[in-house]
């Protein structure tokens, strides 16, 4: 598989629903024909036409490589089946591929293949084709051409001729290009104050002038800034005084291309570049928002600068009028004292819009607010130092002490699943974030026994103002349980999706405000954040970091554009939106997008007071922007924050077309971490997108690849199946080693290994990979066991499964993440995706008494129905459901390796060297199967210490297997090691067997455990 094709998790599908499946891709549409292409024959119904375009004519070869949305998806590389083009028309060649109307869309791409194993790509896009509604009866047509990413809806869509695209990108005030325009004709560019400009066949009409262009080359250092445009055709404009180029940029611009008085070409143009290049320097370091003067006055700052006009509407007052600051586009208006603290305000902004195709006056929030009234209707003149927004005891409040990234120990947690289903909790604290500030609570509890065995950080689900839980009067659906397969409650949930107290919540609004539904009072500004800060200070108080989940890649719906038309989000060839991450994606590579997200990081850090940020999708954010966030975010609060992401690679932006990106190629050294997907699918088995029996035969090192085949997998080990698992188990000793990528294991550096044609080690140090083996996105860890394990295996011996996957991450170098329950065998009743899925799904029962597996139901037919024949006999099977017993000795066991962790830094160690130089895996040349020995030694061969240099030697033996395996590291005979005290004296007695026989430097480990073993160390 190449890189290309290689996605993050479900996130991205997660979020398709979230945004409306219909309309998806502007310039995709839904249309379920239309186009020039007479004399084709008609599309069949649940059939994708696809047309292509090659300027050459040159087709040999070229097909359409499709992982999903056909009846048979591409598989393998360079594809089987392909589909190649055939059929000619008056566009091109196309090809029809029929479709599973209910997958929603087509993911593809176009292929050549080069030999049996490679192949040439037209773009490294990921194409989408959204299904029209009615392609199943009517079937659909796609166009698509040759170097363009862009999924046509008509073929006239694809023409040079259209005002209603913008496919010339006007990048400095001296400079613009035009890609795919042919060589020769006029060139100009018009203008027209108020919009109205028609271009038809006697040409352009409406304008009020124009300006000559010339064919022009780039410089270098627009050539680097703009590199996916760097060998488009550039003109120039004549020499303009920079009042005239501000004075175009707010009204409509049109190029067309002439020849022979004709226009041949017409377009409207995307203005981010200029933008920059005319405002950014003095823009960038203004106070934008409400700040107060030296009178206590709040100052009103707004940066819009193709704004006609720009109000200010204090809710009760008149309107105010705002001057601009030429030089930097910024409105500002100073107001009066007696509103600070009370008023909410919002802005009246009169600008040309491209989509609105005229001047428009739109009412809208302040991009910087702070805080809101209910559902964001307004934002609250609120100065967060003053007294009432505090909770008693904020200031100066004790933060946890940490000494070291690497120290790190990350639970995932959503604010309402802390609480809605703890009965312990007062009702109106319930999904709120005054929960986190209760005593003697279970869940408080149950976080604070996490704390004291050495959890770290709560990484809190979005917690930012987002679009998608109504603040006032959501309703939480009455559910009751109806059988192991009960269709009904997911239908019930279904119902009231989008009414009800539940999303996850990866739907920003205003990035530097809470989010209104979590606090007792959405309606008061006041209110959110003084209790967002009492759940900061209580997780503080409980021994626990914080961070939060940004999500700067996408905002729901496009409303910034509302107020500077074509900037803050990222374009196609066309000038539509992308929607690559599944909703509207911003574009922080533009210089007022990144001051966005770093100055609202800037607030969260220094206003809240937490300690770092998990950014979504960090791979469609520049690594430059991420790294002038983490120096300004830093410098700021004072202290080093804690910074890592989704580093994937994919879409419009994949393999740095459009600039180097944050992705996990590029972080190693930067201190940025990234989530390993390398140690998940080890631990896992098989990928997030897997479907069909797949889910099932893709066993992992935790649940019996090899060693204990389910049914799908025959009785015995193959020899392939053996040498799967011994590269799971090699992933997996790379991920203990914290993915440093000079790591040399087996002889092997860890960047020698491959995964999926990238490296499996590539960091600098342990700290910058999250190890896992489950997140919200996808199956929780346990509903993936249940797929894969045997179907005969005891409730007992799955809890064990699980502690063995926590185990791989609890005990290696990096930093381990949990998903909140993974040590209370957390299910959501196989769900692959509960974005939605209401409370019902996302239960925690913290007292932990039960899961709740098998009393469920089906989980959302949105999202999980094409599985649910597969699911029924494992959600029936009653040998899954644990005991009280069960949860309990899995938590526990998860709390005695939090405390072995905690134990000695030799399980975390600080840098890539001290790697190197203390871990090795004895094994890895003598590999058994479902077995991982590591061992830390106390000193380097030069006498420094390993971390703490604790213990002599520290030997960690991962025994996934259900029986007993014995193990002798020919080094250690001689040497007096025992078994962790924490674990000798833990809670799982099967553990206490495993034992070590020093004459021969043997280890002997009972199945599915996980034992430490130590050697105190020499006096010095
Ligand atoms: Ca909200
Ligand atoms: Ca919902």
């Amino acid at each position: 598989m190449t890189n290309g094709m290689r996605r993050g998790w479900g996130r991205l599908t997660a979020s398709l629903a979230m945004a409306g499946v219909v309309g998806l891709l502007a310039a995709c549409g839904g249309g379920g024909g239309g186009g020039d292409d007479a004399g084709a024959s008609a599309v069949a119904p649940a059939t994708l036409r696809v047309h292509y375009q090659r300027t050459g004519g040159d087709y040999a070869g070229w097909g359409v490589y499709a992982w999903h949305g056909p009846t048979t998806p591409s598989t393998g590389w360079p594809g089987s089946p392909r589909f190649e083009f055939g059929a000619s028309d008056g566009f091109g060649r196309y090809v029809d591929i029929p479709v599973n109307p209910s997958a929603g869309r087509m993911d593809f791409l176009l292929n050549r293949p080069t030999s049996a194993s490679e192949a040439e790509k037209d773009q490294e896009c990921d194409r989408v084709a959204t299904f029209a509604a009615d392609i199943a009866t009517r079937g659909q047509e796609i166009w698509l051409k040759q170097g363009d990413c862009t999924t046509y809806d008509s073929a006239q869509a694809a023409s040079g001729v259209n005002i209603g695209h913008a496919r010339a990108m006007w990048l400095s005030a001296a400079r613009l290009v035009w890609p795919n325009l042919p060589p020769g004709g006029e060139l100009r560019l018009y203008h027209a104050a108020h919009g109205g400009i028609t271009v038809n066949a006697s040409g352009v009409q409406g304008a009020d002038g124009f300006h000559a262009l010339s064919a022009a080359a780039l410089d270098t250092a627009l050539r680097e800034r703009f590199r996916h445009l760097a060998s488009a055709p550039a003109f120039a404009l004549p020499t303009l005084a920079a009042s005239e180029v501000r004075s175009l940029l707010k009204g409509q611009l049109v190029v067309a291309r002439l020849v022979q008085g004709q226009v041949t070409h017409a377009t409207q143009l995307q203005i981010q570049g200029v933008l920059d290049d005319v405002y950014a320097a003095q823009a960038r370091d203004q106070t934008l928002g409400v700040s107060f003067d030296e009178a206590g006055r709040p100052v009103f700052r707004v940066w819009a600068p193709t704004a006609r006009s720009v109000e200010l509407a204090v809710v009760g007052q008149p309107l105010r009028t705002m001057t601009e600051d030429p030089g930097s586009g910024v409105w500002s208006h100073t107001g009066e004292a007696a509103w600070v603290n009370n008023a909410y305000y919002t802005y009246r902004v009169q600008v040309y819009s491209r989509q609105d195709g005229g001047v428009v006056t739109n009412t809208v929030t302040d991009p910087y607010a702070v805080t809101l009234n209910a559902n964001s209707q307004a934002a609250m003149v609120a100065r967060l130092s003053d007294a009432m927004f505090k909770p008693a005891g904020w200031d100066g409040h004790a933060i946890p002490p940490l000494q070291a990234h690497s120290d790190s120990v990350i639970y995932e947690l959503h604010v309402r699943d802390f609480s809605a289903n703890d009965a312990t909790v007062p009702a109106a604290h319930r999904g709120k974030y005054t929960a986190f500030a209760q005593t003697g609570t279970d869940g408080v509890r149950h976080l604070q026994a996490l704390a004291s065995a050495g959890l770290t950080h709560v990484h809190l689900l979005p917690t930012y103002d987002l679009a998608t839980i109504p603040e006032t009067g959501c309703v939480t659906p009455s559910i009751t349980s109806a059988g192991a397969t009960s269709e009904a409650p997911q239908a019930t949930v279904a119902a009231t999706k989008d009414d009800d107290c539940f999303n996850w919540g990866y739907d920003p609004r205003h990035y530097g405000a809470p989010e209104g539904s979590y606090a007792s009072d959405a309606a008061d500004g006041a209110v959110r954040v003084r209790e967002f800060r009492q759940m900061v200070q209580a997780l503080h108080a409980h021994g626990l970091r914080v961070v939060l989940d940004v999500v700067y890649n996408h905002t729901s719906g496009s409303f910034l554009d509302r107020i500077v038309p074509g900037y803050y989000y990222r374009l196609n060839g066309d000038g539509f939106i992308e929607r690559s991450t599944c909703c509207e994606n911003t574009a922080p590579e533009y210089a007022m997008m990144e001051k966005l997200m770093i100055d609202t990081l800037k607030t969260w850090a220094v206003e809240y007071q937490v300690d770092g940020f998990r950014f979504d999708i960090m791979g469609h954010i520049p690594l430059a922007a991420m790294q002038a966030a983490r120096t300004a975010v830093d410098a700021a609060a004072g202290r080093a924050l804690l910074y890592y992401g989704e580093a994937w690679n994919f879409g419009e932006v994949a393999n740095d077309r459009q600039f180097v990106q944050a992705r996990q190629a590029h972080l190693r050294g930067t201190g940025i971490g990234s989530f390993s997907d390398r140690i998940r699918d080890a631990i896992r088995g098989g990928g997030p997108f897997d479907s069909g029996d797949a889910v099932i035969r893709r066993q992992g090192f935790a649940n019996g690849r090899c060693y204990d085949n389910n049914a799908l997998n025959g009785s015995t080990c193959t020899s392939e199946q053996r040498s799967e698992l011994h590269y799971q188990q090699n992933l997996i000793r790379l991920g203990m080693a914290g993915s440093v990528h000079d790591f040399v294991l087996n002889g092997q550096l860890a960047s020698a290994y491959d995964y999926g044609g990238q490296p499996a080690g590539y960091t600098a140090d342990p700290h910058e990979v999250i190890n896992y083996a489950g997140v919200h996105d996808g199956e929780t860890l346990f509903d993936i066991h249940q797929f894969k394990l045997p179907t005969t295996t005891t409730a007992a011996e799955r809890a064990r499964a699980q502690v063995v996957a926590l185990g791989t991450v609890l005990m290696g170098q990096g930093i381990p993440f949990l998903h909140a329950g993974d040590e209370l065998l957390r299910t959501k009743s196989l769900d692959r995706d509960s974005y939605n899925a209401g409370d019902w799904f996302n239960r925690i029962d913290w007292s932990a008494t039960t899961n709740y597996f098998g009393t469920m139901g089906l989980p959302s037919a949105e999202k999980n129905q094409a599985e649910w024949d597969r699911m029924r006999p494992i959600l029936s099977n009653t040998n899954i459901p644990p005991s009280a017993a069960d949860i309990r000795a899995t938590r526990d066991a998860v709390l005695d390796l939090l405390r072995v962790r905690r134990d000695t830094t030799m399980l975390r160690l600080r840098s890539g060297a001290d790697v190197r130089d203390c871990v090795s895996f004895p094994d890895a040349a003598d590999q058994r199967d479902g077995l991982i020995v590591m061992r830390v030694t106390g000193r380097k061969n030069n006498g420094s210490l390993c971390g703490d240099g604790r213990y002599a030697n520290l030997v960690v033996l991962i025994n996934a297997a259900p029986t007993v395996q014995t193990y002798a590291v020919a080094t250690l005979a001689g040497r007096s090691l025992s078994l962790h005290p924490v674990l000798a004296s833990g809670s799982d007695s099967r553990v206490r067997e495993a034992s070590f026989a020093s004459g021969t430097g043997s280890f002997t480990v009972p199945g599915r455990s996980v034992a430490v073993f130590v050697e105190p160390a020499e006096a010095p």
